[in-house]
């Protein structure tokens, strides 16, 4: 087997020292250029065990960079997959910004499953087979990297930037609307801020599931029954600042609105 020069648990231990001092660090690959995706899946992985570790349970997938507008900013053309842990959800309609760098929010929709996916080419029937329910959601991405600037290894790496996730109160049938046909506008401080349609996700958000289940079909891992996946932004993600309120318009599926407090 290839020796590499980098130790992948120690770079998982560093990435979760600065989530949880909420301290920037520098790109890994600056330190280790050879990195490749599939090391940065394998950080990713050892540092959902850390977090297991500390009885920080999985609880779902986040697919990101699902949109080509962030493709494109990331110069990559295929989306990433991140890990949800327990603590990521916020149960209350209040982001604090306190443990957090320079956080941005962005609309999305959950999938909550019901059955076991493992295996790769699913179909849009598959999936929706599988689908319990959906929920609107709101993400909360916090790159640990300065500036927010990052290659796809260092992304992957550090998780995604998944740090905080909002599900809406309301859950809704798998078939309720037209996911991709959707509206969401983004509105901060009274102002709509960014507004998008679901078919930015991937074209339809039940792809992001069907990518979702090839990628990490690689790995020989599955979506499990009961797991909540982000589908990825439909909006740009937008920073947010102590005393702002949010507010999404999910159409068809209803509202939300956090308030953004410092501590
Ligand atoms: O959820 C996302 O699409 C974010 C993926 C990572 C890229 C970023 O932090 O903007
Ligand atoms: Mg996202």
């Amino acid at each position: 087997m290839e020796t590499k020069t980098f130790d992948l648990k120690k770079l998982a231990k560093h990435i979760d020292k600065h989530q949880k001092d909420a301290e920037e660090m520098e790109k890994l690959t600056v330190q280790y250029p050879d990195m490749t995706v599939e090391d940065a899946y394998r950080i990713q992985s050892l540092w959902g065990k850390l977090a297991g570790a500390r009885g920080d349970r999985m609880i779902g997938w986040k697919m990101g960079l699902t949109s080509h507008a962030k493709q494109e900013s990331v110069g990559v053309n295929e989306p990433i997959y991140g890990r949800l842990t327990q603590s990521m959800e916020v149960a209350e309609r209040k982001l604090t910004l306190n443990g957090l760098i320079h956080p941005r929010v962005e609309p999305e929709v959950a999938f909550v499953m019901k059955e076991k996916l493992k295996g790769e080419n699913f179909t849009p029937r598959d999936i929706w087979a599988a689908t319990d329910f959906i929920m609107p959601a709101v993400e909360v991405i916090d790159s640990r990297y300065k500036n927010f600037s990052f290659t796809l290894e260092d992304v992957v790496a550090d998780n995604a930037s998944s740090s905080k996730f909002f599900l809406g109160d309301q859950a809704y049938s798998p078939y309720h609307t037209s996911l991709s046909d959707m509206t969401v506008k983004l509105i901060k401080n009274g102002e709509i801020v960014q507004s998008g349609s679901g078919s930015a996700v991937l074209g339809h958000p039940v792809r992001s599931i069907i990518e979702l289940a090839n990628m990490i079909n690689r790995f020989d891992l599955a979506i499990e029954p009961g797991m909540v996946i982000l589908t990825g932004g439909i909006t740009e993600a937008v920073t947010v600042h102590d005393g702002d309120d949010i507010k999404v318009d999910f159409g068809t599926l209803g509202s939300m609105e956090l308030n953004v407090t410092a501590l």
